[in-house]
Protein backbone atom coordinates (compact mmCIF):
# COMPACT_ATOMS: atom_id res chain seq x y z
CA UNK A 1 0.00 0.00 0.00
CA UNK A 2 0.90 3.63 -1.05
CA UNK A 3 1.23 5.44 1.94
CA UNK A 4 -0.82 8.66 2.16
CA UNK A 5 1.22 12.00 1.31
CA UNK A 6 -0.91 14.46 2.46
CA UNK A 7 -3.63 16.02 0.73
CA UNK A 8 -1.81 18.43 -1.59
CA UNK A 9 -0.13 15.46 -3.49
CA UNK A 10 -3.40 13.41 -3.25
CA UNK A 11 -5.63 15.79 -4.88
CA UNK A 12 -3.02 17.45 -6.67
CA UNK A 13 -5.18 17.85 -10.03
CA UNK A 14 -7.97 19.98 -8.11
CA UNK A 15 -5.33 22.18 -6.47
CA UNK A 16 -3.39 25.11 -8.31
CA UNK A 17 0.07 23.50 -7.90
CA UNK A 18 2.44 23.14 -10.32
CA UNK A 19 5.78 20.88 -10.27
CA UNK A 20 8.18 24.45 -9.14
CA UNK A 21 5.54 24.15 -5.38
CA UNK A 22 7.82 23.49 -2.90
CA UNK A 23 5.07 20.94 -1.07
CA UNK A 24 5.09 21.60 2.70
CA UNK A 25 3.06 19.15 4.43
CA UNK A 26 2.43 17.24 7.56
CA UNK A 27 0.55 14.56 5.95
CA UNK A 28 -2.84 16.25 6.88
CA UNK A 29 -5.73 15.03 5.63
CA UNK A 30 -7.45 11.41 5.27
CA UNK A 31 -9.20 11.78 8.47
CA UNK A 32 -11.39 9.15 9.63
CA UNK A 33 -15.76 9.39 8.41
CA UNK A 34 -17.26 7.46 11.13
CA UNK A 35 -20.62 5.67 10.82
CA UNK A 36 -22.23 7.10 14.04
CA UNK A 37 -25.10 4.54 15.02
CA UNK A 38 -26.02 4.94 18.42
CA UNK A 39 -25.37 8.99 18.52
CA UNK A 40 -27.86 8.71 15.55
CA UNK A 41 -29.94 6.46 17.58
CA UNK A 42 -30.21 9.30 19.87
CA UNK A 43 -30.58 12.47 18.28
CA UNK A 44 -32.01 11.21 14.23
CA UNK A 45 -33.41 7.70 14.40
CA UNK A 46 -33.81 6.56 10.21
CA UNK A 47 -30.95 8.65 9.42
CA UNK A 48 -27.37 7.22 7.96
CA UNK A 49 -24.81 9.56 9.95
CA UNK A 50 -21.20 10.22 9.56
CA UNK A 51 -19.05 11.70 11.81
CA UNK A 52 -15.64 13.46 9.98
CA UNK A 53 -12.94 13.68 12.30
CA UNK A 54 -11.00 16.40 11.13
CA UNK A 55 -9.70 17.03 15.00
CA UNK A 56 -6.95 13.97 13.95
CA UNK A 57 -5.14 15.95 11.76
CA UNK A 58 -1.88 16.77 12.58
CA UNK A 59 -1.95 20.25 14.11
CA UNK A 60 -5.88 18.39 15.38
CA UNK A 61 -8.14 20.45 13.35
CA UNK A 62 -9.29 21.04 9.65
CA UNK A 63 -6.82 24.04 9.48
CA UNK A 64 -3.98 21.64 8.74
CA UNK A 65 -5.80 21.57 5.20
CA UNK A 66 -5.76 24.85 3.98
CA UNK A 67 -2.32 25.94 5.21
CA UNK A 68 -0.62 23.23 3.63
CA UNK A 69 -1.46 25.13 0.52
CA UNK A 70 -1.18 28.80 1.90
CA UNK A 71 2.03 27.87 3.50
CA UNK A 72 3.14 26.31 0.09
CA UNK A 73 2.52 28.63 -2.02
CA UNK A 74 3.90 31.46 0.36
CA UNK A 75 7.27 29.27 -0.19
CA UNK A 76 6.44 29.09 -3.90
CA UNK A 77 6.15 33.32 -4.17
CA UNK A 78 9.53 33.82 -1.84
CA UNK A 79 7.21 36.00 0.63
CA UNK A 80 8.99 36.09 4.25
CA UNK A 81 6.62 35.72 6.66
CA UNK A 82 3.03 34.69 7.31
CA UNK A 83 0.84 36.51 9.72
CA UNK A 84 -3.21 35.82 11.17
CA UNK A 85 -5.66 36.76 13.25
CA UNK A 86 -6.92 33.56 15.05
CA UNK A 87 -9.38 32.20 17.34
CA UNK A 88 -6.75 29.34 18.17
CA UNK A 89 -6.73 26.87 15.40
CA UNK A 90 -5.39 28.74 11.95
CA UNK A 91 -2.81 30.15 14.37
CA UNK A 92 -1.99 26.73 15.87
CA UNK A 93 -1.82 25.77 12.13
CA UNK A 94 0.03 28.35 11.12
CA UNK A 95 2.54 27.72 13.64
CA UNK A 96 3.15 24.45 13.13
CA UNK A 97 3.73 24.36 9.02
CA UNK A 98 5.59 27.71 8.87
CA UNK A 99 7.84 25.92 11.71
CA UNK A 100 8.06 23.26 8.82
CA UNK A 101 8.68 25.48 6.02
CA UNK A 102 11.41 27.22 8.22
CA UNK A 103 9.59 31.15 8.14
CA UNK A 104 8.37 33.11 10.64
CA UNK A 105 5.04 32.95 12.42
CA UNK A 106 3.07 35.94 13.36
CA UNK A 107 -0.23 35.72 15.30
CA UNK A 108 -2.92 37.78 16.98
CA UNK A 109 -5.45 36.57 19.56
CA UNK A 110 -7.52 37.92 21.30
CA UNK A 111 -5.98 37.96 25.19
CA UNK A 112 -7.45 35.08 27.31
CA UNK A 113 -9.65 33.84 24.71
CA UNK A 114 -8.45 31.35 23.16
CA UNK A 115 -8.51 27.34 24.39
CA UNK A 116 -5.18 26.51 25.98
CA UNK A 117 -4.15 23.51 23.54
CA UNK A 118 -4.41 26.11 20.81
CA UNK A 119 -2.17 29.12 22.65
CA UNK A 120 0.30 26.07 23.90
CA UNK A 121 1.04 24.92 20.12
CA UNK A 122 1.51 28.30 19.17
CA UNK A 123 4.10 28.94 21.30
CA UNK A 124 5.45 25.25 21.33
CA UNK A 125 5.81 26.20 17.17
CA UNK A 126 7.78 29.34 17.51
CA UNK A 127 5.09 31.86 16.59
CA UNK A 128 5.58 35.08 17.44
CA UNK A 129 2.50 36.21 19.36
CA UNK A 130 0.69 39.04 20.46
CA UNK A 131 -2.80 39.17 21.88
CA UNK A 132 -5.12 42.16 21.59
CA UNK A 133 -7.41 43.77 24.30
CA UNK A 134 -10.24 43.05 21.70
CA UNK A 135 -11.91 40.49 19.88
CA UNK A 136 -11.19 38.28 16.90
CA UNK A 137 -13.08 40.57 14.04
CA UNK A 138 -10.48 43.62 15.56
CA UNK A 139 -7.53 41.48 15.38
CA UNK A 140 -8.27 40.00 11.87
CA UNK A 141 -9.05 43.92 11.09
CA UNK A 142 -5.23 45.08 12.11
CA UNK A 143 -3.71 41.53 10.44
CA UNK A 144 -5.74 42.55 6.97
CA UNK A 145 -4.28 46.35 7.52
CA UNK A 146 -0.30 45.07 8.17
CA UNK A 147 -0.45 42.41 5.63
CA UNK A 148 -1.05 44.91 2.94
CA UNK A 149 2.13 45.72 2.85
CA UNK A 150 3.40 42.79 1.45
CA UNK A 151 5.91 41.57 3.96
CA UNK A 152 3.64 39.61 5.57
CA UNK A 153 1.58 36.71 3.97
CA UNK A 154 -2.32 36.74 5.04
CA UNK A 155 -3.14 32.94 5.92
CA UNK A 156 -6.81 33.59 7.29
CA UNK A 157 -9.32 32.00 5.09
CA UNK A 158 -9.48 35.26 2.84
CA UNK A 159 -6.40 34.03 1.45
CA UNK A 160 -7.98 31.74 -1.39
CA UNK A 161 -5.24 28.80 -0.93
CA UNK A 162 -6.67 28.32 2.09
CA UNK A 163 -9.98 27.69 0.75
CA UNK A 164 -8.63 25.63 -2.08
CA UNK A 165 -7.03 23.27 0.62
CA UNK A 166 -9.60 22.85 2.69
CA UNK A 167 -12.49 21.43 -0.06
CA UNK A 168 -10.79 18.52 -0.17
CA UNK A 169 -12.33 17.63 2.99
CA UNK A 170 -15.42 17.26 0.75
CA UNK A 171 -13.31 15.48 -2.04
CA UNK A 172 -12.56 12.95 0.97
CA UNK A 173 -16.03 12.80 2.57
CA UNK A 174 -16.96 11.55 -1.52
CA UNK A 175 -13.91 8.97 -1.99
CA UNK A 176 -15.01 7.03 1.68
CA UNK A 177 -18.51 6.96 1.12
CA UNK A 178 -18.26 6.23 -2.51
CA UNK A 179 -20.78 8.95 -3.45
CA UNK A 180 -21.79 12.05 -1.96
CA UNK A 181 -24.27 12.58 1.56
CA UNK A 182 -27.97 13.97 1.15
CA UNK A 183 -26.49 16.51 3.46
CA UNK A 184 -23.47 18.17 5.08
CA UNK A 185 -23.62 19.69 8.12
CA UNK A 186 -20.34 22.13 9.30
CA UNK A 187 -20.15 24.77 12.32
CA UNK A 188 -19.48 28.10 10.92
CA UNK A 189 -17.53 31.08 12.49
CA UNK A 190 -15.58 32.99 9.83
CA UNK A 191 -17.62 31.03 7.18
CA UNK A 192 -14.51 30.01 5.14
CA UNK A 193 -15.17 26.02 5.50
CA UNK A 194 -18.86 25.56 4.37
CA UNK A 195 -17.60 27.64 1.12
CA UNK A 196 -14.58 24.98 0.73
CA UNK A 197 -16.87 22.42 1.48
CA UNK A 198 -19.13 23.60 -1.26
CA UNK A 199 -16.16 24.25 -3.69
CA UNK A 200 -14.63 20.77 -3.21
CA UNK A 201 -18.31 18.80 -3.64
CA UNK A 202 -19.07 21.16 -6.51
CA UNK A 203 -16.03 20.53 -8.49
CA UNK A 204 -16.03 16.44 -7.50
CA UNK A 205 -19.14 16.57 -9.21
CA UNK A 206 -18.12 18.61 -12.30
CA UNK A 207 -15.52 15.87 -12.51
CA UNK A 208 -17.86 12.94 -12.33
CA UNK A 209 -16.28 11.66 -9.48
CA UNK A 210 -20.06 11.65 -7.99
CA UNK A 211 -23.35 11.92 -9.66
CA UNK A 212 -25.22 14.47 -6.95
CA UNK A 213 -24.68 17.06 -4.75
CA UNK A 214 -25.24 17.37 -0.81
CA UNK A 215 -27.16 20.31 1.17
CA UNK A 216 -25.06 22.35 2.98
CA UNK A 217 -26.21 23.27 6.26
CA UNK A 218 -24.20 25.87 8.60
CA UNK A 219 -24.76 26.13 12.44
CA UNK A 220 -23.54 28.81 14.37
CA UNK A 221 -23.79 29.52 18.26
CA UNK A 222 -26.62 31.57 19.05
CA UNK A 223 -25.10 34.98 20.68
CA UNK A 224 -22.36 34.51 17.23
CA UNK A 225 -24.86 34.29 14.79
CA UNK A 226 -24.41 36.74 12.54
CA UNK A 227 -25.24 34.77 9.30
CA UNK A 228 -28.55 33.86 11.20
CA UNK A 229 -29.74 36.99 11.99
CA UNK A 230 -28.26 39.17 8.63
CA UNK A 231 -25.89 41.59 10.37
CA UNK A 232 -22.52 42.11 12.35
CA UNK A 233 -22.55 41.13 16.33
CA UNK A 234 -20.46 43.71 17.81
CA UNK A 235 -19.60 41.54 20.98
CA UNK A 236 -19.93 37.74 19.75
CA UNK A 237 -20.46 35.02 22.97
CA UNK A 238 -20.55 31.89 23.19
CA UNK A 239 -18.74 29.05 25.51
CA UNK A 240 -17.31 27.77 21.84
CA UNK A 241 -14.57 30.14 21.54
CA UNK A 242 -13.63 28.74 18.18
CA UNK A 243 -16.88 30.41 16.50
CA UNK A 244 -16.64 33.27 18.49
CA UNK A 245 -16.91 35.36 15.30
CA UNK A 246 -19.35 38.84 14.84
CA UNK A 247 -18.11 39.45 10.73
CA UNK A 248 -17.02 36.65 8.94
CA UNK A 249 -14.67 36.93 6.14
CA UNK A 250 -16.81 34.50 4.05
CA UNK A 251 -20.14 35.96 4.70
CA UNK A 252 -21.45 36.03 0.71
CA UNK A 253 -19.64 33.05 0.07
CA UNK A 254 -21.17 30.92 2.38
CA UNK A 255 -24.76 32.13 2.10
CA UNK A 256 -24.32 31.37 -1.94
CA UNK A 257 -23.31 27.43 -0.40
CA UNK A 258 -26.49 27.18 1.23
CA UNK A 259 -28.58 29.09 -1.23
CA UNK A 260 -27.14 26.78 -4.45
CA UNK A 261 -27.34 23.87 -2.61
CA UNK A 262 -31.27 24.95 -1.19
CA UNK A 263 -29.27 24.13 2.23
CA UNK A 264 -29.61 26.20 5.36
CA UNK A 265 -28.05 28.38 7.99
CA UNK A 266 -29.26 28.04 11.39
CA UNK A 267 -28.11 28.53 15.29
CA UNK A 268 -27.84 26.52 18.33
CA UNK A 269 -27.67 27.66 21.77
CA UNK A 270 -24.72 27.06 24.12
CA UNK A 271 -26.72 24.74 26.16
CA UNK A 272 -27.31 22.76 22.73
CA UNK A 273 -23.93 22.59 22.04
CA UNK A 274 -22.56 21.44 25.38
CA UNK A 275 -24.97 18.69 25.16
CA UNK A 276 -24.17 17.58 21.93
CA UNK A 277 -20.49 17.92 22.75
CA UNK A 278 -20.44 15.42 25.77
CA UNK A 279 -23.11 13.08 23.40
CA UNK A 280 -20.52 12.37 20.68
CA UNK A 281 -17.71 11.55 23.21
CA UNK A 282 -20.21 9.27 25.27
CA UNK A 283 -22.12 7.43 22.18
CA UNK A 284 -19.14 7.55 19.62
CA UNK A 285 -15.77 7.36 21.55
CA UNK A 286 -14.76 10.78 19.67
CA UNK A 287 -13.99 14.06 21.67
CA UNK A 288 -14.49 17.07 19.82
CA UNK A 289 -14.07 20.72 21.01
CA UNK A 290 -17.39 22.50 21.97
CA UNK A 291 -17.26 24.55 18.56
CA UNK A 292 -17.63 21.31 16.49
CA UNK A 293 -20.12 20.22 18.39
CA UNK A 294 -22.08 22.81 16.83
CA UNK A 295 -22.49 20.48 13.90
CA UNK A 296 -24.44 17.79 15.96
CA UNK A 297 -26.79 20.15 18.05
CA UNK A 298 -27.51 21.44 14.50
CA UNK A 299 -28.78 17.85 13.38
CA UNK A 300 -30.73 17.15 16.88
CA UNK A 301 -32.45 20.62 16.46
CA UNK A 302 -33.09 19.90 12.33
CA UNK A 303 -34.29 16.52 13.33
CA UNK A 304 -36.59 18.13 16.55
CA UNK A 305 -38.16 20.32 13.38
CA UNK A 306 -38.73 17.30 11.08
CA UNK A 307 -36.36 18.96 8.27
CA UNK A 308 -34.62 15.24 7.96
CA UNK A 309 -35.42 12.98 5.63
CA UNK A 310 -35.89 8.92 7.04
CA UNK A 311 -33.09 7.22 4.84
CA UNK A 312 -30.96 9.94 4.26
CA UNK A 313 -27.31 10.03 4.83
CA UNK A 314 -26.02 12.93 6.98
CA UNK A 315 -22.08 14.15 7.47
CA UNK A 316 -21.07 16.39 10.24
CA UNK A 317 -17.52 17.50 10.26
CA UNK A 318 -16.14 17.22 13.59
CA UNK A 319 -13.82 20.41 12.85
CA UNK A 320 -11.31 20.26 16.01
CA UNK A 321 -10.06 18.25 18.44
CA UNK A 322 -11.83 17.66 22.31
CA UNK A 323 -8.50 18.15 23.97
CA UNK A 324 -7.63 21.64 22.74
CA UNK A 325 -9.69 22.71 25.25
CA UNK A 326 -9.25 20.95 28.43
CA UNK A 327 -10.93 23.42 30.52
CA UNK A 328 -14.27 23.21 28.77
CA UNK A 329 -14.50 19.93 29.21
CA UNK A 330 -13.49 19.88 32.96
CA UNK A 331 -15.61 22.76 33.73
CA UNK A 332 -18.54 20.80 32.72
CA UNK A 333 -17.61 17.18 34.00
CA UNK A 334 -17.86 16.22 37.72
CA UNK A 335 -14.64 15.70 39.50
CA UNK A 336 -13.52 11.92 39.95
CA UNK A 337 -13.23 10.44 43.39
CA UNK A 338 -9.96 10.47 45.46
CA UNK A 339 -9.98 7.61 48.41
CA UNK A 340 -7.37 5.96 50.12
CA UNK A 341 -4.66 3.31 48.08
CA UNK A 342 -6.52 0.14 49.52
CA UNK A 343 -8.55 -2.23 48.31
CA UNK A 344 -11.30 -1.58 50.65
CA UNK A 345 -11.34 1.88 50.13
CA UNK A 346 -11.82 1.30 46.07
CA UNK A 347 -14.41 -1.61 46.45
CA UNK A 348 -16.72 0.60 48.64
CA UNK A 349 -16.23 3.95 45.86
CA UNK A 350 -16.87 1.69 42.92
CA UNK A 351 -20.43 0.13 44.93
CA UNK A 352 -18.77 -3.61 44.19
CA UNK A 353 -19.82 -6.01 46.35
CA UNK A 354 -18.37 -8.98 47.97
C1 LIG B 1 -12.83 23.99 15.63
O1 LIG B 1 -8.82 29.41 14.12
O2 LIG B 1 -11.55 31.02 12.77
O3 LIG B 1 -16.41 28.90 9.53
O4 LIG B 1 -9.08 31.51 13.72
O5 LIG B 1 -11.49 26.36 14.93
O6 LIG B 1 -14.28 28.20 8.44
O7 LIG B 1 -14.25 29.87 10.28
C2 LIG B 1 -11.46 28.81 13.61
C3 LIG B 1 -12.68 28.38 13.17
C4 LIG B 1 -15.14 25.63 13.32
C5 LIG B 1 -15.22 27.69 12.02
N1 LIG B 1 -14.59 24.76 14.16
O8 LIG B 1 -14.76 27.51 10.71
C6 LIG B 1 -9.52 30.36 13.73
C7 LIG B 1 -10.92 30.12 13.33
C8 LIG B 1 -13.39 25.01 14.70
C9 LIG B 1 -12.70 26.17 14.38
C10 LIG B 1 -14.52 26.80 12.97
C11 LIG B 1 -13.28 27.10 13.51
P1 LIG B 1 -14.94 28.67 9.66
Amino acid sequence: MIPWRGIIEEYRKFLPVSDGTPVVSLQEGNTPLIQAKRLAEQICPGIDLYLKIEGANPTGSFKDRGMTLAVSKTLEKKARAVMCASTGNTSAAAAAYGAKAGIPVYVLIPAGNIALGKLTQAIMHGARIIQIEGNFDQALNIVKELCRHDEFELVNSLNPYRLEGQKTAAMEVCDQLGRAPTMHVLPVGNAGNITAYWKGYQEYYAAGQVRSLPQMVGFQAEGAAPLVRGHVIEQPSTVASAIRIGNPASWQLAMNAVNESSGLINMVTDEEILAAYRMVAREEGVFCEPASAASVAGVLNMNAKKLLDEGSTVVCTLTGHGLKDPDTAMNISPQPLTVSATHEAVKAALNIQA
